[in-house]
């Protein structure tokens, strides 16, 4: 668009625009001369009524030559011209009578729903679950009957506290919803990737959510709880401090939703067809292991990159790297629930497992990207009411209160009862019911009867119950007084936490220790971060002491007094760790190449062969998009600019430019950059004879450490496998 001041001309169409509404001065003159080319270009296009139509009716751009794509209002009405509305001559108010106008503004005007209260920011992926046997002995749910019986699956990923705008690396809880449509109807397991909650009574959930979203006042700070209200409230709740545990640690800032855990966090029952129950926990395990960004680097990915994992998911799948995860399950029975120390109905709480070993009973493999991100993502509506036979609920008093919630919130979200009707959240089995009427009702009942017990026959009766094959309830015995009280065990807040604190690495525990410094250092009132600082002496001594000088105390704070004394000597568990579970592979993983003219090509060849052998993918990082020319004239594309392409992007970088192009580089922030971060974040970087003068310019002096690698001395194929530790840790 050319703008000239108080005239404005606008292609293709040409429309000429007026901004000041009349002729004047200067202006005029340059109005006068637009004026007359835009005609001239329409005269000399009259006859063939190609792009520039001066009357914006017409232009090949806009008009559809074959008719078979027409464009029609939302009734079907075939559309003549989609640029202009309808006036009264060329220079005449708007018609209100212009019905494909009104319907498009009308309907744009409404294309905003509500974004979820928690969880709004999410991304979403189909493909399936795959059952590895028969699992008949402890359930009847359907799916777990055959082995290789495969039904589709919906999932969502989601930060928890941010709008759905914000970045995707807060450091905060990641939602992880599957949705599989059974033949007995929806699953749905919305889960997170923590495996215990914040709080035990969903009584408390409202309070929970307001302390962590924005302060009401200010309306910040936006996606992050490092403020005041969140820690007075965590400061206040002392069942949560297993969870700050897991939020402190690198569980909140995973590198990418593919390598992360799942988990259902409450204890569920599965039912087989006698009628007999076991208790159960479901994990998600990741195909490629687990891994996490460091603090430092989640900021600057929000920068970069704000959609960081939602690309990573998206390109992983346009690439046919399916991201998967087997369903483990944590199965014991009521004896185990008696003697076990805690509570299996405390959400707070996890089972080791050590104790309770994991069973892989199956996969889910994510391998097509949703059709349109609203239709599917933002309309998918999990509940966890949505059970199958075979499977049923616990006491759980958070989980009782998520069944009531998640109804509710889809009704109001999605503006009716009918939002099972949408293609996303219908059943892909047959279903049949009385329901009818409401907001956009889709499926109403066929037939006379909608009502039961009727007295039509054939079709026109409609469905009926089936005792047999219709879900049953588990019989569990229940009695006692109506009180508002939680049970005794559930007043352990510390051990589990400290069980957490213990079976991290060294490097593990120093991150916690940081990011509690990092987020308290945000609260403004001394007397919050002094509170909660006195529950983590109940977890660990060094921890508290750490994170009190960290804070500039004198001395520890005073240990707040436990509701229950913990338990001694509960067995730190390698499970809970990330890097005890590090995958061991470059698979799924990135390398980013820094390239300048000239780079070797033979070394570059090699090198992304040896990426793509390990299941790898190269990103290649040069100092203008154009590419650049290697040592052989090959014309190599650039991915990203420099700039564009900071080395928090990758999880492994090499630098590899040329003499002469490595003078340029150390002229430029941005390739400083690359390396400086690189080498902070303790990343493995492949370099080249002319990359010295480069890591000399950042500091990088004298002898190397071994997380740097000497690509002209060492094969790619061996550099590649170094990356597989991801980090090299001994770094100072
Ligand atoms: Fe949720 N939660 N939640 N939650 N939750 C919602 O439902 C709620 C809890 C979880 O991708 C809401 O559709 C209550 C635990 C996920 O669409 C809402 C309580 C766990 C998602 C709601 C909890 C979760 C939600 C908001 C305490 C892990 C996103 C919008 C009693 C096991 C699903 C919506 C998606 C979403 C209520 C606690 C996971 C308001 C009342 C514990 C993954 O219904």
């Amino acid at each position: 668009m050319q703008s000239t001041g108080c005239l404005t001309l606008e292609g293709p169409s040409f429309t000429v625009l007026s901004s000041c509404g009349r002729w004047h001065g200067d202006c005029k003159k340059a109005s006068v001369q637009i004026y007359a080319e835009v005609m001239s270009k329409k005269k000399s296009k009259s006859n063939s009524n190609q792009a520039g139509d001066f009357r914006g009716n017409g232009g090949e751009l806009h008009q559809q030559p074959e008719g078979d794509h027409l464009m029609t209002t939302q009734q079907g009405c075939p559309i003549s011209d989609d640029q202009n509305t309808l006036k009264v001559g060329e220079r005449g108010p708007a018609l209100l009578e212009d019905f494909s106008f009104r319907e498009k503004m009308f309907h744009f005007d409404h294309e905003r729903i509500p974004e979820r209260v928690v969880h709004a920011r999410g991304y979403g992926a189909k493909g399936y679950f795959e059952n590895y046997e028969s699992l008949s002995d402890l359930t009847s749910a359907d799916l777990f009957q055959r082995p290789g019986e495969k039904v589709e699956a919906f999932v969502r990923f989601s930060t928890v506290a941010g709008s759905k705008g914000s970045p995707d690396l807060a450091r905060d809880v990641r939602g992880f919803a599957v949705k599989l449509y059974t033949k007995e109807g929806n699953w749905d397991l919305v889960g997170n990737n923590i495996p215990v909650f914040f709080i035990q009574d969903a009584m408390k959930f409202p309070d929970l959510v307001h302390s962590a979203k924005p302060e009401p006042d200010r309306g910040f700070p936006q996606a992050q709880t490092a403020h005041d209200n969140f820690w007075d409230f965590m400061s206040l709740t002392p069942e949560a401090m297993h969870m700050v545990m897991w939020i402190m640690s690198d569980r909140a800032i995973p590198r990418s939703l593919r390598f992360m855990e799942g988990f259902g966090v409450h204890t569920f029952r599965l039912v087989n067809a006698k009628g007999e129950s076991s208790f159960v926990k479901f994990h998600w395990k990741p195909k490629y292991g687990l891994q996490s960004v460091l603090w430092d680097e989640a900021v600057k990915i929000n920068g970069a990159d704000p959609d960081f994992h939602r690309r990573d998911m998206w390109e992983s799948i346009e690439a046919g790297d399916y991201p998967e995860w087997e369903l483990g399950l944590q199965v014991f029975d009521e004896a185990f629930a008696d003697e076990w120390e805690f509570d299996v109905l405390d959400p707070t709480k996890l089972i080791p497992e050590e104790l309770v070993p994991v069973k892989r009973v199956g996969k889910l493999v994510l391998d097509q990207l949703v059709d349109n991100f609203f239709a599917e993502t933002e309309q998918v509506a999990f509940c966890t009411q949505n059970i199958v036979p075979g499977i049923d609920f616990t006491n759980d008093p958070l989980l009782q209160g998520r069944n009531f919630s998640y109804l509710d919130t889809q009704i109001k979200r999605l503006g009716g009862p009918n939002f099972t009707h949408i293609p996303v959240n219908a059943p892909k089995c047959p279903f049949a019911h009385f329901q009818q009427d409401g907001h956009m009702a889709m499926h109403n009942p066929k037939g006379r009867a909608n009502y039961e017990p009727n007295s039509w026959s054939g079709e026109e009766r409609g469905p009926r119950a089936s005792a047999k094959k219709g879900f049953k309830s588990f019989e569990a015995e229940e009695s006692g007084n109506k009180r508002r009280v939680r049970p005794e065990l559930f007043a352990d807040h510390y051990s589990q936490a400290r069980q957490f604190y213990d079976s991290q690495t060294d490097i593990e525990q120093s991150h916690i220790a940081d990011a509690l410094i990092f987020e308290l250092s945000k609260v403004k009132t001394p007397s919050i971060r002094k509170t909660l600082v006195s529950h983590l002496p109940n977890i660990n001594a060094d921890l508290a002491k750490t994170v009190a000088e960290g804070l500039g105390f004198d001395e520890v704070p005073e240990a707040a007094q436990p509701a229950r004394n913990p338990v001694e000597g509960l067995e730190p568990s390698d499970a809970l760790s990330i890097m005890k579970n590090a995958p061991g592979s470059f698979k799924g993983r990135k390398l980013g190449v820094l390239l300048t003219d000239g780079s070797d090509i033979d070394l570059y060849k090699k090198l992304k062969k040896a990426v793509e052998d390990a299941g790898g993918t190269l990103t290649v990082v040069t100092p203008a998009i154009g590419g650049v020319t290697a040592s052989d004239g090959t014309e190599i594309e650039g991915d990203e600019k420099i700039g564009g392409g900071p080395s928090v992007l990758f999880d492994a970088v090499a630098v590899l430019p040329s003499e002469e192009g490595v003078k340029e580089l150390v002229k430029m922030p941005p390739a400083k950059e690359f390396v400086m971060d690189a080498v902070n974040h303790k990343k493995f970087i492949g370099y080249n004879a002319a990359a010295k003068t480069l890591l000399k310019k950042v500091g990088v002096k004298g002898k190397l450490d071994n997380g740097f690698v000497d690509l002209d001395g060492t094969q790619a194929n061996k550099f590649i496998s170094t990356c597989a530790d991801l980090r090299y840790w001994k770094r100072k």
